[in-house]
């Protein structure tokens, strides 16, 4: 123990979780590592979260702001969400008990795009960030923090932050060394230049993270695995959306409108992502590139079967075997594995250079092509935007991909008017489900609502969707993108009702 903190001036700040966590006070904001279930920190917020109950059970009260890279593990937000203790969350969110509490109304959740979080925290608007609490694999002997597997809003957090408290993990790999790229050229405007990034492989930082030894409080020593959730095997719906997806980009290809070996991929959170990069693996493409946020189980598999050269992301985001497996072989993926700071895995303007080819679940689409990918009835939060609108709007290719119905056939995925819009047709380039996939490009909103129809709509639902479009183009107020008011939400309406949108 202690090998793994090289430091010798900061082996005094070793201590226990519960000594760190009595240095957070109540009110404070809390900036945490953590990206899709690994790289969190995993004793001090659970500490966190029993000295926010002894409080509690002694009448006082206790609450924090959590500010996270993405979603955690439930060791962070399950435990202090059910400690009662986060009264405001940013930015993404998957879990359980949170996402009830903040659909109770008993926690302020701010949703947002994942690389605006570090500078909107440079701008000010978030406030002061009074802790950092943040899981790395090792401290070298000048003090540079060697990053864990997820990178997130990490460096932000340390430069940032009044005080830190570091989690040194050694049960993350010691070859993760070496395989993290993090910038430090941002700026606020004026001072802002291009950044230099022209390919996914390109390194353009450094392999560490550096923070000011003086504001180091605590470090804490853990041995806990990164706790993702497992992927379930790809369904019918799942197998039926990667099929068509597939020969549409064999078609792009022909075309001659993407090259042989695409552009670099991005693929979202979820089971039908992580489907469609398993079916890449029987090809034809090859010598692919992604340029992406999270790095799942498909991503790794894709490159063990040769296709994926390189992939780019802030996060690995992998089931517990892969997860295992890949942390056994991490020397095996050195050179074709990087993690970066969120604000540059998901930055705009590399996007757009880039021209990634983007891939993203849904919630609801609408026959006009907006996309709700956050509310549930257009007032419960599902998760949040994550990356999906970083990427949506600057993608050279905007995806989203969703089976046609949810809940036992019960909700239609395809809806007359979206409940809640994060995508605007605008950045929706297509609409795949396993019924077919439309494609939008160059369609004016009329001819977008004939191709989803036909070609996404699920057949339960399509008869109703073809019906209400036809009465819209007599009835509508306007004929640019036809609705009638009255009903225009009436489905959404008809499940909060009697459980189902079917009529
Ligand atoms: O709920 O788990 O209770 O059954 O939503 O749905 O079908 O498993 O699909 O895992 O791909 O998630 C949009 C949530 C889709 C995800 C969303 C319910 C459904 C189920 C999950 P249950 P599926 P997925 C970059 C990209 C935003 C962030 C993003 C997401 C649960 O893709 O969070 O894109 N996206 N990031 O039953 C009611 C509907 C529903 C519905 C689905 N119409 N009505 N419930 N569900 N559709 C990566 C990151 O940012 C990290």
């Amino acid at each position: 123990s202690g090998s793994r903190i090289q430091a010798e001036q900061l082996r005094a700040k070793v201590m226990d979780a519960e000594a760190a966590a009595a240095l957070i006070t109540s009110g404070s904001s809390v900036g945490m590592s953590g990206f899709t279930g690994s790289g969190y920190p995993k004793a001090v917020p659970l500490a966190l979260a029993a000295q926010i109950e002894r409080e509690h059970a002694a009448g006082n009260p206790f609450k924090v702001k959590v500010w996270t890279g993405a979603s955690t593990g439930p060791e962070l937000d399950g435990a202090l969400a059910k400690a009662d203790g986060i009264e405001f969350r940013l930015p993404y969110n998957s879990d359980p008990i949170a996402r009830e509490k903040i659909n109770r109304g008993e926690m302020e959740y701010f949703d947002m795009h994942l690389s605006q979080v570090a500078p909107m925290a440079w701008q000010g608007f978030l406030g002061p960030l009074d802790t950092a609490v943040i899981e790395v694999t090792g401290i070298r002997p000048d003090g540079a923090l060697i990053p864990s597997s997820s990178i997130g809003n990490n460096k932000t957090w340390l430069d940032r932050a009044g005080q830190i408290i570091l989690e040194v993990n050694s049960w993350q790999n010691p070859a993760l060394e070496g395989m993290h790229d993090i910038y430090y050229g941002t700026a606020l405007p004026p001072a802002r230049v291009p950044i230099p990034l022209i390919n996914p492989d390109d390194r353009i930082g450094e392999p560490y993270f550096h923070c000011d030894l003086a504001k180091i409080v605590a470090i804490v020593e853990t041995d806990t695995p990164d706790r993702n959730a497992p992927f379930t095997p790809p369904n019918a719906d799942a197998l039926g959306i990667a099929g068509h997806l597939i020969d549409f980009l064999k078609h792009e290809v022909k075309k001659g409108r993407l090259p042989a070996s695409l552009l670099p991929l991005q693929s979202g959170v979820g089971n039908i992502a992580n489907a469609v990069l398993t079916g890449l693996i029987d090809g034809p493409f090859d010598n692919l590139t992604a340029y992406t946020e999270v790095i799942q189980d498909g991503m790794l598999d894709l490159m063990n079967s040769g296709r994926l050269r390189f992939a780019s992301g802030t996060a690995f985001s992998l089931s517990p075997e892969a997860a295992a497996s890949l942390n056994a072989n991490m020397n095996d993926f050195r050179g074709r594995l990087l993690l970066r700071p969120q604000e540059i895995s998901n930055h705009p303007e590399l996007i757009r250079r880039l021209g990634c080819i983007s891939m993203n679940g849904l919630i609801e689409a609408d026959i006009y092509g907006n996309v709700n990918s956050t509310h549930v009835m257009g007032s419960r939060i599902q998760n949040g935007i994550g990356g999906s609108g970083d990427f949506a709007r600057n993608a050279f290719l905007s995806i989203f991909m969703t089976p046609s119905t949810a809940k036992n056939g019960k909700i239609s995925a395809i809806v007359p008017m979206a409940s809640h819009v994060d995508h605007i047709n605008q950045d929706v380039a297509v609409l795949v489900t396993e019924q077919g996939l439309a494609d939008l490009r160059g369609l004016s909103p009329k001819q977008k609502a004939e191709a989803i129809i036909a070609n996404c709509a699920h057949p339960d639902y399509r008869p109703m969707l073809a019906d209400y479009y036809r009465r819209a183009r007599e009835g509508s107020y306007g004929q640019q993108t036809p609705h009638l008011l009255p009903e225009a939400l009436s489905w959404h309406e008809r499940f909060v009702r009697t459980g189902s949108m079917l009529a």
